[in-house]
């Protein structure tokens, strides 16, 4: 009997996914371009479970059973077609390649046309969680040809992360689906740490407090309605003090923060379909801002307001308005996220159950958090949602908390912080709920120089004012 699946690729990821594999007691073949990371995991953990390792690409592939079930958890981009061209002349019609890395969903929309053309199985399969979820369980996010997916669902619900006796793992669509989907939970990622960097930068220079004080707060937080991953590892590493200097973790850390382009091909495509993603926008910029150290050191001396903290009481009132501008906003980048996936759906042919990517996310993943069972059932109630703020609870919660949301957003600009993620979501709130936009004085710009046209609020058609002649109305 041979293995029953194979991991080629064992960096971070693909060791901790095989170790999964291998702990659920299924038969795994491991390999890896340097022989050296398979001999590690081997001498390490080959008493995990039951490991087949191989030297090369063609023991590997001898050592699977048929169809053979490959996952392949290598670096994005040309090394993943590198892999495949190795392993295409070593495989049967039937065999299944399962692309576990974060691939871009039009390469994985390529990739599996190509070698469905040559009757082999591919897919996409975004994962979620990072080194500790690929060893505990992971969210796993597949997209690919039903029949690809019904051999290797046994093994992958195994090995996911369970929540409520489900697991986080549901076959999400055809061809890219399921990479589009793990890239939009990486833009709502972006959003939700910047939002909680945002509440965090408030607390701090708006109420004063100091890193332990705001550990605490998120700590309470986590408590509440934000219970999440990304709340709870906030407080454990603002609660951090450095060994070297005895400071907050904090405030040793060069405030540059980095990306490996998730978040920009989230807003990217969201542009191409034209959904707007502001939230996310804003926290892929602020990291490209908080980058451009020459332009910040250039505008370090513009001046600003008077620094100034607030007394200890209204400190404590501003804190629980960070909370709900927290939730407020947060909400607001997961109607985002919904609603480009949604769009995608829409443009792809993928028929997408956004319940059931809200239910696969509640465990594994990053942006794990309580709030996506009631994302869950929003959409579960009504799966043509036109966005979550349709939904009451959501409308309650978001309302409830808009007076809270305000007063922060203006104690940020009045103050002097940068609060990108909090102000361009309650923008986007307000632009939604407006009976009249100033769209309609846009349409009236782009008639004006360009014969555009416009449609009227009170007749069908399509209008243009002759604004260099008499001014008189034309049916366009
Ligand atoms: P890396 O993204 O760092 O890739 C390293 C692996 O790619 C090694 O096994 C390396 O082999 C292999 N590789 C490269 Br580079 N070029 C190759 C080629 N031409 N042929 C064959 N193998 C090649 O690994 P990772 O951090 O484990 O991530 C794997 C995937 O999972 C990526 O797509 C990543 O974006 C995604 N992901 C990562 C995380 C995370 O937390 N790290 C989370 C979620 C998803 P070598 O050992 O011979 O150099």
């Amino acid at each position: 009997m041979g293995s029953e699946i194979g991991v080629t690729g064992l960096a971070v990821m693909g060791q901790n996914l095989a170790r999964n594999i291998a702990r659920h007691g299924f038969q795994v073949a491991v390999h890896n371009r340097s022989e050296s990371r398979t001999k590690q995991l081997i001498e390490r953990y080959g008493d995990e479970g039951e490991f087949t390792p191989a030297t090369t690409i063609e023991e590997f592939v001898a050592a699977l059973d048929r169809p053979r079930r490959v996952v392949i958890m290598v670096k994005a981009g040309g090394p993943v077609d590198a892999v495949i061209d190795e392993l295409v002349p070593l495989l049967d019609k039937g065999d299944i390649l399962i692309d576990g890395g974060n691939s871009h969903f039009e390469d994985t929309r390529r990739r599996e046309s190509a070698l469905a053309e040559r009757g082999l199985h591919f897919l996409g399969t975004g994962v979620s969680g990072g080194e500790e979820g690929a060893l505990l369980g992971p969210s796993i996010m597949p997209g690919g040809p039903d029949d690809a997916y019904e051999p290797v669902a046994p093994i992958l619900t195994t090995i996911a992360a369970q929540v409520d006796g489900t697991p986080c793992c549901a076959h999400i669509g055809p061809d890219g689906a399921g990479h589009y989907v793990k890239m939009a939970h990486n833009g709502i990622e972006y959003a939700d740490m910047q939002l909680i960097a945002e509440a965090y930068d408030l607390l701090r220079n708006v109420a004063g407090y100091e890193p332990a004080q705001i550990a605490e707060t998120f700590h309470s937080w986590n408590k509440g309605r934000l219970d999440s991953y990304l709340i709870e590892i906030t407080a454990e590493i603002l609660a951090h003090k450095d060994a070297a200097t005895g400071k907050p973790f904090v405030d040793v850390v060069a405030d540059a923060a980095e990306q490996k382009g998730t978040g920009r091909w989230t807003v990217q495509t969201a542009l191409d379909l034209g959904v707007p993603v502001s939230g996310i926008a804003e926290a892929v910029f602020a990291r490209a801002v908080s980058g451009h150290g020459e332009l910040r050191r250039s505008a370090a001396g513009l001046p600003g307001p008077h620094p100034s903290v607030l007394d200890p009481r209204d400190a404590a009132r501003f804190a629980d308005q960070v909370e709900q501008a927290l939730y407020a906003s947060k909400v607001i980048s997961y109607t985002q996220g919904f609603h480009q996936i949604q769009a995608a759906g829409a443009e792809f042919g993928w028929d997408i159950d956004l319940g059931a990517v809200a239910a696969l996310w509640r465990g594994g993943c990053i942006i794990r958090a309580a709030f996506l069972d009631d994302i869950r059932a929003a959409y579960a109630a009504d799966p043509a949602l036109p966005g979550l703020l349709a939904d009451q609870r959501f409308a309650t919660g978001v309302g409830e908390a808009q007076h809270a949301w305000r007063t922060v957003v203006a104690s940020a600009a009045r103050h002097g912080i940068a609060a990108p993620g909090f102000s361009a979501s309650l923008a986007y709130y307000d632009a939604l709920r407006a009976e009249r936009l100033p769209a309609a004085l846009t349409q009236g710009q782009r008639d004006y120089f360009g014969a555009h046209t416009y449609r009227r609020t009170d007749r069908e058609g399509s209008f243009h004012t002759l604004w260099g002649g008499d001014r008189s109305e034309v049916e366009a």
